[in-house]
């Protein structure tokens, strides 16, 4: 990266609390929380009696793993009020998650909520070095989706301009940065790359030399390392890796300092840890495992022990940026976006990692899994880069050698052999959100 932007801490009294005292404050808050979610969410409580526990038992923060877990499927059944633990005249704004696995669940914020929302995206602005005079160019979707609001929300607590752009109409996304002298890109990692192409290719325009952008947040979707390298010299600016999900916030839980080396959680109000997918168990320090998180002021709907699914780890020594709050490392995938074929399990992004380390090969790409007898068969559809698909000419035959190389990298990296078909530059879908990447056709059988 040619000019790290540095960072400045939003709520030092917070965010630099010794550990001792960010323990005891966990461990009021967990105390109260508990009760609270017991007295205001039946759930909870027909929870609480299946697992033969009562609020009473949770003294500190050593009985936590008597509590039972929430699980996503719980929100599902809940939906749309039951899980709301405040009155719904004291909320101010809902949120529905997608649902593309199934039935939708509610996020509701009160007053409170939204406050909290607004200080942990400040300080995820102020980790990614944005301060009052930046201008946001906020291409994050607006509406039942998290990521807009909660990016807005963050820009206006510490104080910087604001366009609020949305996602997608990617001309005008790169006409707007130029005119308005936009300095901060908010939006998926998937989105980023591909304004950057847009830009200089459609447009004629290099972002790095001709856009103000500094840093860019990036969050939503499972993005590889090498990912972060494309965008960055595409753009010119240093990526911060950004977390969250509905259930918990929306985005906000924890954000990379300019370290790079994990996501430091916002501690003081999610309460992380890891535990063995399958059997539920906590595992030691560093080790990989499915992220559990506990709210500790959510008002609205807040959730206990909730399971997120995704794969990650913890580390909590101490960070030379002066945070003190423990970092996750970056999300792998998700336990349920595991693919497993012929026997070999592996997450989208690895496969990412593999390709993108061969030069060529462009970030557009697609893994199709299908079983037409016996036998899986991985294909990997795959644009070569634009400079290479026309000193060709568009001939793909004679890319062969760049094929071989894929395959060979994905076998070394992934463990699978895939098959690579390369397609015309600009043929396979571009995602203005969260990037689909996979078709599994033996789901569809
Ligand atoms: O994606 C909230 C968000 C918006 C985060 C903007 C960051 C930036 P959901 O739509 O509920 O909320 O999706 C949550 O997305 O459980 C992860 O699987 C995935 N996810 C979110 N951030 C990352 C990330 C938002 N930085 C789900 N890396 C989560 C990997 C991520 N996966």
């Amino acid at each position: 990266m040619k000019n790290p932007v540095g960072s400045w801490i939003f709520q030092p009294e917070f965010e630099k609390m010794p550990r001792n005292k960010l323990a005891s404050l966990q461990e009021e808050r967990l105390i109260k929380m508990v009760k609270y979610c017991y007295e205001n969410v039946p759930v909870y409580r027909r929870k609480f009696k299946e697992a033969g526990i009562k609020p009473d038992n949770i003294k500190s923060l050593d009985d936590l793993e008597k509590i039972p877990f929430t699980e996503k499927e719980d929100l599902r059944k809940a939906y749309p009020y039951e899980m709301l633990a405040a009155n719904l005249c004291d909320v101010l704004e809902l949120h529905a998650s997608s649902g593309t696995t199934g039935h939708p669940t509610t996020c509701a914020y009160t007053k409170s909520d939204l406050e909290v929302w607004s200080q942990v995206m400040a300080r995820i602005y102020a980790s990614a070095g944005t301060r009052k005079g930046d201008i946001v160019q906020n291409a994050y979707g607006y509406g039942l989706f998290t990521g807009g609001l909660g990016f807005h929300y963050g820009a206006l607590e510490i104080g910087a301009t604001i366009l609020p752009i949305a996602a997608g109409e990617t001309e005008r996304q790169i006409t707007l940065a130029k005119e308005y002298g936009t300095t901060i890109l908010a939006c998926t990692p998937s989105y980023a790359a591909h304004i950057g192409r847009y830009a200089r290719e459609k447009m004629g325009v290099d972002p790095a030399k001709e856009l103000k952008w500094k840093s860019g947040l990036f969050g939503a979707e499972a993005w590889s390392e090498e990912l972060r390298e494309r965008i960055e010299e595409l753009l010119g600016l240093e990526a911060f890796d950004i977390y969250g999900l509905s259930e918990v916030i929306g985005p906000g839980v924890s954000v990379e300092c300019p370290q790079h080396n994990g996501l430091h959680i916002q501690e003081d109000h999610f309460l992380p840890e890891i535990i063995d997918p399958k059997t539920g168990e906590k595992v030691e320090e560093g080790e990989t495992g499915e992220l559990v998180l506990t709210t500790l002021t959510r008002e609205a709907t807040p959730v206990l022990r909730f399971r997120t699914g995704d794969i990650t780890f913890l580390k909590t020594e101490e960070c030379s940026c002066g945070r003190t709050f423990a970092r996750m490392g970056r999300i792998y995938g998700r336990v349920d976006d595991m693919i497993k074929v012929r026997g070999v399990k592996f997450w989208p992004k690895t496969v990412e990692h593999a390709l993108l380390n061969v030069k060529g090969a462009s970030e557009n790409y697609e893994i199709i899994i299908e079983r037409p007898e016996e036998l899986d068969i991985m294909t990997l559809r795959l644009e070569p880069n634009k400079e290479l698909f026309e000193s060709v000419n568009g001939d793909l035959l004679k890319l062969q050698s760049l094929t071989k190389e894929i395959e060979e990298k994905v076998k070394s990296i992934v463990g699978v052999k895939a098959n690579v078909e390369l397609v015309p530059y600009g043929t396979l879908p571009r995602f203005v959100g969260k990037a689909k990447r996979v078709k599994d056709l033996r789901k569809a059988i």
